[in-house]
């Protein structure tokens, strides 16, 4: 039995972690309905995740996943930092907001926080998730001990490869398509942009452990496809942002449900970091060229934060991080236990 084997899931779904719109009660909704649920909290302190995962618990006795960020400690650049607060300065203005004069990092990569690794040593969530790269060994062995099954998202091979030469049980093959931020573990890096056809029938041929698919994946046609490239399961994000259980604002659904889910863009500009994103007001800072280089993930994502909410108190929605993949137009909104049987029926059909 490999290890991802033990989370015994009735149905090969997972809903993907999504920091900031992900909540406890639609991860307990999909593990309830047959798949895994996760939380993302990438973005929380020890004791914002020991909530969520209580919250999970009280509503579920299914396994769930819960997803950490391994990135490395953002480079500090005074001047970088100066230069993009200047850039983004005339649009501050004209929510009569001054840019920030400082940034911070708004939260630290797992393996900068022992007090995370404390509370999951303790708390024991069945399922554990990598973004952005794999904590250190010792890490590894202390969740391992606490008996978690550990995933770790991959865009490539060599990504691929790390992943199961550090343990982990499987491997999530994240396309280009994808919503949200590319896992990458170094973004500076050149990117060979694989789609998630490609890399999971890349990484079925050439990984030992199992590969999970994700990125534009729907319906249960997509799942189907996943399951043919040799995947184990398919991860999907933007097909669960409508359900009422998310925690996606009013904007961002009706954004999702009109003509710019049509339109995606993969951007750095909203958090230092690739990721993809209806095209709103804020992607579509980069189109007038002479963008400078944003700060390192996350400061940049202080000022990406900052503007939304000059932008919000005046009544504009469009610089929200309104993440979503190349599949948003056939995102549906119904509540999560009724699409993870919608989908189960089309994986049937
Ligand atoms: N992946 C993570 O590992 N951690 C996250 O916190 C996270 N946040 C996301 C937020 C949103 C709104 C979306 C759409 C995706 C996010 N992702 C995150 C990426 C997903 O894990 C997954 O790769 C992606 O959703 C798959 O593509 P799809 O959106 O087309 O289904």
């Amino acid at each position: 039995m490999s290890g991802f084997d033990r989370i015994d899931l009735a149905f090969p779904l997972i809903q993907a972690p999504m920091a900031g719109v992900s909540t406890p009660v639609l991860a307990a909704s999909v593990s309830d309905a047959g798949g895994l649920g996760s939380i993302g909290v990438g973005g929380a302190d020890a004791a914002g995740a020991r909530r969520m995962i209580a919250e999970i618990r009280e509503r579920t006795d299914r396994p769930f996943n819960v997803n950490l960020f391994v990135h490395p400690a953002p480079r500090r650049d005074p001047a970088r930092e100066e230069a993009w607060c200047a850039w983004l300065a005339p649009v501050f203005a004209t929510f009569d907001m001054p840019a920030p004069a400082l940034l911070r990092a708004p939260y630290r990569s797992f393996a900068d926080d022992p007090e995370m690794l404390d509370m999951l040593r303790v708390v024991r969530p069945p399922v554990i998730s990598f973004h952005f790269g794999l904590p250190p060994a010792d890490i590894v062995a202390v969740l391992r001990a606490a008996g978690a099954v550990l995933l770790a998202t991959a865009t490539s091979v060599e990504e691929a490869r790390a992943a199961e030469e550090a343990g982990m049980d499987a491997i999530i093959a994240q396309g280009i398509e994808a919503g949200g931020h590319r896992g990458m573990f170094d973004p500076a890096a050149p990117d060979d942009a694989l789609g998630t056809f490609v890399l999971t029938r890349l990484l079925a041929r050439q990984c030992r452990c199992p590969v999970i698919a994700a990125g534009g994946i729907m319906d249960g046609a997509g799942i189907a496809a996943a399951l043919d490239l040799g995947a184990v399961a398919a991860q999907m994000g933007t097909a669960f942002i409508l359900c009422p259980e998310s925690a996606a604002d009013a904007a961002y659904r009706a954004a999702l449900m009109g003509p710019a889910a049509f339109h995606t863009r993969l951007t750095s500009l909203i958090s230092g970091r690739p990721a993809r994103a209806l095209v709103n007001r804020f992607t579509a800072l980069g189109d007038g060229g002479n963008v400078p280089v944003p700060p390192d993930y996350p400061v940049a994502y202080d000022a990406g934060k900052a503007l939304n909410a000059a932008a919000k108190a005046c009544g504009e929605a469009g610089f929200g991080a309104q993440w979503a993949g190349q599949g948003a137009p056939m995102a549906r909104s119904m509540p999560a236990a009724q699409l993870v049987a919608c989908l189960r029926d089309e994986l049937a059909a």
